[in-house]
């Protein structure tokens, strides 16, 4: 078979990795490459396989487990979609919430596939506020340990990828880059912004050439990652709505609004809530990242009898709190002439990781 670059990207809930992958994927297919894209969960029904779905990309999921902690299932959807989409390049992303991703999954890959695969530098995406924070010794509103996870990704990034660069001035933006480089004089600091477009090319170029990937490993104090990890209730689910024509668009931004108030008024820390609502071949995309400021929307579902969402929500509270709180809000939601039925729902808080390997040293080839 033929030899395949994989990129992987990682960083913090809501970092803008799958918008990147979605970017760079059409990018590359612009430039006559095959691609071929990996998403990852801790349970199935993923609005980012979704989205990426909907755009003719093949997308290979591995649920139930992160990648670290189920390497088979990353070994096995790669090569699902080298033989399914002959892919030239793979790109994957792994859960927000994991870290040691380069003692965990870069260097086995690096023992095992060096004759298959190129692996490229690992990039980890951050959001640029977040960043700030974090490098200035705030938590930005996580858990101390959440914090402590967040830290650690940059650590052991070979590419630090600050993203929505259109967020900030140029002079905020050369501040950031100067402290994150202070910090992290190892790591390459590299900017994208998905909106403008800056910085995805010159990313992609470095990614697509080096080869020298996992040159960092960062020492992880598994505690403190379960904690960290623990700490997030993890909501999955599919509903199926119903009825009278409504307006999906105002459906979703009204329960998106509502799922926002409830949480800041419970001062709960939002790593990520998304939806999908699709309606025929329609569909529109929400996210919430943070406070309600961050709320935003893209597409459109039309208005229509029947839809489908797909809700993804992962949020600083007791998955049982966080059931009760979408099961409620769903309901205020339902009228006479509007019924939402339940079709999977999976609530969880994430296990301690146990990572299928886990290497104490660089591999070099
Ligand atoms: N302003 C801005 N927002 C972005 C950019 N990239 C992603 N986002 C937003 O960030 C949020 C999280 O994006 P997503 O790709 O799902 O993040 P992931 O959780 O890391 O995969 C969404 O609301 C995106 O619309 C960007 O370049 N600029
Ligand atoms: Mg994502």
């Amino acid at each position: 078979m033929k030899t395949t670059r994989l990129i992987l990207v990682g960083g913090f809930l809501g970092a803008g990795k799958t918008t990147l992958l979605w970017e760079a994927a059409r990018r590359i297919m612009e430039n006559g490459q095959r691609v071929g894209l990996i998403t990852n969960d801790q349970a199935p029904d993923l609005v980012d396989t979704a989205i990426l779905l909907h755009n003719n990309i093949k997308v290979s999921e591995v649920s139930g487990s992160c990648f670290c902690c189920n390497f088979d299932g990353l070994l096995n959807a790669m090569q699902q979609v080298r033989e399914e989409a002959n892919a030239d390049i793979i790109i994957a992303e792994p859960v927000g919430s994991c870290t040691d991703l380069s003692a965990t999954i870069v260097q086995p890959l690096k023992e095992r596939m060096d004759h298959e695969l190129l692996i490229s530098p690992l990039s980890v995406m951050t959001d640029p506020a977040h960043l700030n924070d974090i490098l200035s010794g705030k938590t930005s509103g996580m858990h101390l340990s959440a914090a402590y996870i967040f830290m650690k990704q940059l650590e052991e990034s070979d590419i630090i990828l600050i993203s929505k660069t259109d967020l900030l001035s140029t002079d905020e933006l050369t501040a950031l880059k100067e402290k994150a480089k202070a910090k992290f004089p190892e790591a390459e600091i590299m900017t994208v912004s998905a909106i403008t477009g800056e910085g995805i090319e010159e990313w992609l170029k470095e990614v697509s050439n080096r080869t020298n990937a996992g040159q960092r490993l960062a020492e992880v104090d598994y505690d403190i990652y379960a904690e960290g990890e623990a700490v997030l209730g993890w909501l999955n689910s599919t509903i199926e709505l119903s009825g009278e024509p409504t307006d999906w668009d105002a459906f979703a931004k009204n329960l998106m609004q509502d799922f926002s108030s409830q949480f800041d008024g419970m001062k709960a820390y939002v790593g990520h809530v998304k939806i999908m609502l699709e309606s025929d071949e329609n569909y529109l995309i929400g996210n919430l990242t943070g406070k309600g400021d961050t709320l935003n929307f893209r597409g459109s579902a039309g208005t229509g009898s029947k839809a489908r969402l797909t809700l993804n929500a992962r949020v600083e509270m007791s998955p049982e709190k966080l059931e009760q709180i979408v099961r409620d809000t769903l309901n205020t939601k339902t009228t006479d002439s509007l019924a939402a039925r339940i079709v999977t729902l999976r609530c969880l808080s994430p296990g301690r990781p146990n990572p299928s390997f886990r290497f104490d040293h660089i591999v070099t080839n």
